[in-house]
């Protein structure tokens, strides 16, 4: 657990005596990754599991979430409860040394494993430990017995507080997560996120109190309820006495239901799916318990999500190895036996995978998690378990079902064939290009220094706008991309890429190439089994800033270079180099005095503190390209003075990710309208 060097390795036991919950405490890092809003929504998830764990173990089958007004959270299910009776060793109540000792989830309940569990897998515990107080009230024998703890100290010491029905059991937990550990979330704290310059109370007063993002816990909980077929999870919000909300998820057909929902979001619902059936293989070899559903869209993107004890692994790994050799080898291999196929032509496992969504989800004892970030599966036998379930049952389910089988094998063969006409064509064209003569491109106004990590570049909306940020920019460690008109919309014209000025320009002024490809192997590290030639070590500059109009059309350019990233570079956002720039929209002037404000609230907050009277001279601004060189020096590129907005992927939620983009940019116009509408205005809190 310390970088110090090790000469005894500890055991569970002695860990226990070791660690107190103080340790939690100091370094909260290191139980729950951060203390930011992710960390936050953890401890959700750490209670949630265990009731996950119980419903896994035959005994729950409905888990209920609320979110209450003071910002605590109270989770009950309608399992066995967890066990009250004095714990051998400890000497105190089961439920105790649940929530007192690390580390001491799961493993003395007599047999099986936990299969869920969050970040890192350390429980009730450390929500305790990082909570202001939390209850735990669990139901046995027609008595309702609590527990109370402040801090991660009892407070109460367990008791029977009243009676309840005999034949009811089960357990519920409340905690109000820790101001003193949460700092930047809470409004009014030292580190709370202010806007720089605004430290007034007002600003504060007005600040939303609630600490919990109902969306993402949604998400998560609706996750969790799609690969747990037939628990129900209902999520209510009572933080608002006025609206009360509460949302039910409970699928039956799991991860099957999961690939339909998928579908139905991802793509153009008027046109009919390829095939209506979800294919769907399960079973269990050498203790890799494996349940695997896909199907088909109308689309030409591939979305694959794997899960390991119902953790989302988007770096993939030996599961998704397992799951692309099966597909792979199994499409191949009837694509041979019913002779299909040119001598010469070849189908490649991402002709097979284009427009596929699917699930691959794996239970395992102890897993491993490899990589830079953790979240690649190493256990090998979770390939041979998966690939050998999928290749034998996709096997039988083609004989079963040949016209499936034919759909399938021969969007394949299109797919290729698309592909090896596309290349040919690229091939082409790209001799010529810019791309691989290495030079600049033109417009480019490159800054001097040449260390990538003092350099930034603005991608900037419009020639006009790109004339100023020359003039205005530090020409030592800024350099200026102009943007005419919008660029091509990648998810829609993926083949078309490079033959996109606007693209190429960005790839060859960033240097290091793109991401493009999709390997069978698996074993490259990269994300999707993507095998790219983006190479970050070339990278020219460390900030890649979007700078565009702070309107509709401009969120518009902002998502598709943002959708270009993602899909071609994910590296640069993953890494933290992409930034969004906040242009002001309002300049005010009072007896010669300047403010800027960069949101209506804010204008609002201005004029409250000079007065509104005749003397407010207010400018609205409609683009970049109303600003001189000097406004947009000290209102967006002086790093003195500028608001930038790091662009962040939130692993976990890859799944939503995946389908805000192809809702935003796929065929379908009227959600792509309505959701830049709605967020354009929000951009300030913009987190992808
Ligand atoms: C709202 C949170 O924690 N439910 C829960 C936890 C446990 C049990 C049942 C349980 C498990 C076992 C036996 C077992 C836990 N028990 C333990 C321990 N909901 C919530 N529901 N009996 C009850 O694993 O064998 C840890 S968690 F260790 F005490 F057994």
């Amino acid at each position: 657990m310390s970088t110090d060097k090790v000469t005894h390795e500890y055991g569970a036991d002695e860990i226990q005596i070791l660690e107190g919950l103080e340790a939690v405490r100091k370094r909260p890092g290191m139980y729950i990754g951060t203390t930011s809003e992710r960390g936050l929504h953890h401890l959700v998830y750490e209670i949630v599991d265990n009731a996950v764990d119980e419903a896994l173990a035959g005994f729950c089958d409905e888990i209920l979430v609320t979110l209450n007004p003071d910002n605590s959270v109270t989770v009950i299910d309608n399992g066995r409860g967890i066990p009250i009776g004095i714990h051998e060793k400890a000497g105190i109540p089961a439920v105790e040394v649940v929530f007192t000792i690390l580390h001491a989830g799961g493993k003395f309940g007599g047999g099986g494993y936990k299969v869920s569990g969050g970040l890192h897998g350390v429980g009730a515990s450390v929500v305790n430990a990082l909570s202001e107080w939390l209850e735990v009230e669990i139901r046995h024998e027609g008595q309702v017995y609590m527990q109370r703890y402040e801090r991660g100290n009892v407070t109460k010491k367990l008791s029977v507080v009243r009676e309840c029905e005999k034949d009811k059991t089960g357990t519920k937990v409340t905690f109000l997560p820790d101001s003193q550990i949460f700092k930047e979330l809470i409004p009014g704290h030292d580190s709370y996120a202010t806007i720089p310059g605004f430290d007034d109370k007002e600003l504060i007063d007005s600040q939303d109190l609630r600490i919990f993002n109902f969306e993402t816990l949604q998400h998560r909980l609706r996750e969790m309820a799609f690969l747990t077929a037939g628990l129900k999870i209902i999520l209510r919000d009572e933080r608002d006495s006025e609206n009360i909300v509460e949302e039910e998820y409970c699928y039956e057909g799991g991860i099957r239901e999961f690939v339909t929902f998928l579908n139905e979001k991802l793509t153009d619902s008027k046109k009919e799916l390829p095939y209506k059936e979800v294919i769907y293989c399960e079973g269990n070899v050498g203790g890799v318990a494996v349940e695997v559903a896909m199907q088909h869209n109308t689309g030409y993107s591939e979305y694959s999500y794997g899960f390991v004890n119902n953790i989302n692994t988007p770096d993939g790994g030996a599961h998704m190895e397992g799951f692309r050799l099966a597909l792979t080898n199994t499409v191949g291999d009837y694509i041979r036996k019913k002779k299909l196929l040119k001598e010469n032509e070849k189908v490649g496992g991402e002709d097979i995978r284009e427009g596929l969504t699917a699930i691959i989800s794996v239970k395992i004892e102890d897993p491993q998690f490899e990589g830079q970030t953790k979240q690649k599966l190493g256990n090998s036998e979770a390939r041979t378990a998966v690939n050998q379930i999928l290749s034998s049952q996709l096997e039988i389910f083609f004989e079963l079902n040949p016209n499936i089988a034919s759909t399938i094998v021969n969007g394949a063969i299109n797919a290729m064939r698309a592909r090896e006409a596309a290349k040919k064509a690229r091939d082409l064209t790209r001799r010529k290009s810019a791309l691989d003569s290495m030079s600049l491109p033109g417009k480019l106004a490159d800054c001097s220094d040449k260390d990538p990590r003092n350099c930034e570049i603005y991608i900037v909306e419009g020639d006009s706008a790109g004339g100023s940020a020359k003039t205005a920019r530090d020409r030592a460690t800024q350099a200026i991309l102009p943007l005419r008109g919008k660029i091509l919309n990648v998810e829609k014209a993926k083949e078309k890429m490079l033959d996109n000025a606007e693209i190429r320009a960005m790839i060859t002024a960033f240097g290091a190439g793109y991401d493009d490809g999709k390997s069978d192997n698996g074993d490259n590290g990269e994300k999707n089994g993507k095998s790219g030639v983006f190479n970050i070590e070339k990278l020219r500059y460390h900030k890649i800033i979007i700078m565009t109009d702070a309107d509709v059309d401009g969120a518009h350019i902002s998502t598709l270079l943002l959708t270009f990233f993602y899909r071609y570079m994910p590296e640069l956002i993953r890494q933290g180099y992409v930034y969004l720039a906040q242009p002001p929209l309002y300049k005010l002037e009072k007896n010669r005095q300047v403010w800027y404000a960069y949101s209506d609230d804010e204008l609002n907050k201005i004029l409250t503190e000079v007065g509104r009277d005749n003397n407010n001279k207010i400018q609205r601004y409609k683009g970049l390209g109303e600003m001189d060189a000097e406004q947009l020096w000290d209102t967006t590129m002086d790093p003195k003075n500028r608001v930038l907005l790091k662009v962040t992927i939130d692993e976990e939620a890859v799944t939503d990710l995946d389908i805000t983009f192809s809702t935003l940019m796929g065929d379908n116009v009227e959600p792509r309208r309505d959701f830049i509408e709605k967020h354009a205005k929000y951009v300030r809190n913009l987190d992808i």
